[in-house]
């Protein structure tokens, strides 16, 4: 692993796996975030931003601006939310306490992503936790960002496993396939952190034990906020009563890509089809045109992911 601070934007809707994936990007000396932006997704975008304000408590992480993002898909349509996964609150039906507001800024999370990619040209990683609304209205806004930021690492798409919403789709890039569909024409180096990865990454029920008897205040959320999300994820898991934390991997490859097998393959990004709606399509013979080249992480060493990620929460006194 370089031993590298990079500076990163994170997008997000927590959602317990954002909380899962930001308490080890706050923990970890690699990363350099520069913001967390907000966006709709697992419940709406008011509920997501005092979410991630809430997180930033937690973590005791106060110098970490907070940027609100948008609350509708990018042709304008009401989202669907994932409240049956993630609680009514987002964070496992807990309804806790308001956070401060202080880390909340002004401007907007679509206008702050422009001015950090200026800011900083060619070094910049944004990590996609969330819908893509807010990368897609920002490339919109500034299509000279495609060249200006270094790697957007995505939470989303499938390639050899099915959806987790339909037949073909991802949650995240069903959510808004006109935003995805943006940013995956746009020709921005992207990077598929998608679920032929996620599924193999499983946080066992020793392993929560062991996080759980920390007792730290990071600690003692996450067993607060998991047990709605596990309940929700245990169809289609190895070890019966594991968590699984589908956004945690693409903060561990923004961590140590050496973690993950990747291949560059053709992506069109589908928003028609009755069934393939949202779907990642792989298309190496060029059938469309507008196709773009995507690294796409198809293999990851789960033992290794697993282990950065107790000890960023072993890290939390
Ligand atoms: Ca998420």
């Amino acid at each position: 692993m370089k031993d590298y601070s990079k500076p990163v934007i994170i997008d997000c809707d927590p959602g317990v796996d954002d909380a899962a994936a930001l308490f080890l990007a706050l923990s970890h000396k690699n990363l350099d975030i520069q913001a967390i932006t907000t966006i709709f997704g697992n419940v709406g975008l008011q509920q997501t931003t005092t979410n991630a304000l809430k997180i930033l408590e937690v973590a005791r992480k106060t110098g970490v601006p907070v940027f609100k993002g948008v609350e509708k898909t990018f042709d304008y349509r009401d989202p669907i939310d994932s409240k049956n996964v993630h609680g009514n609150d987002g964070l496992g039906n807990n309804f806790f306490p308001e956070p401060p507001s202080d880390q909340l800024m002004t401007q907007h999370a679509v206008l702050a992503t422009i001015d950090l990619a200026k800011k900083f040209k060619g070094e910049l990683t944004y990590v996609a936790l969330g819908r893509l609304t807010n990368l897609a209205l920002a490339i919109s806004l500034e299509p000279s960002i495609v060249n200006s930021i270094k790697e957007v690492v995505i939470m989303g798409g499938a390639i050899n496993v099915p959806g987790n919403i339909s037949p073909t789709a991802s949650a995240n890039l069903f959510g808004d396939v006109h935003g995805a569909s943006v940013v995956y024409r746009s020709g921005i180096n992207l990077t598929q952190i998608g679920l032929d990865v996620c599924n193999e990454v499983e946080i066992s029920p020793d392993n929560q034990e062991e996080i759980w008897h920390l007792k730290s205040t990071v600690s003692q959320f996450l067993e607060k906020i998991v047990p709605v999300h596990r309940s929700a994820h245990q169809i289609g898991n190895k070890i019966p009563g594991a968590a699984r934390f589908n956004d945690m991997p693409a903060v561990g490859y923004t961590i140590d890509p050496t973690l993950f097998k990747c291949e560059t393959l053709r992506i069109h990004f589908e928003t028609l089809g009755e069934f393939t709606k949202g779907q990642t399509v792989v298309d190496p013979k060029h059938f469309v045109e507008d196709a773009q080249n995507v690294n796409v992480a198809m293999k990851v060493d789960s033992e290794k992911l697993v282990k950065l990620w107790m000890d960023g929460i072993k890290s939390y006194s």
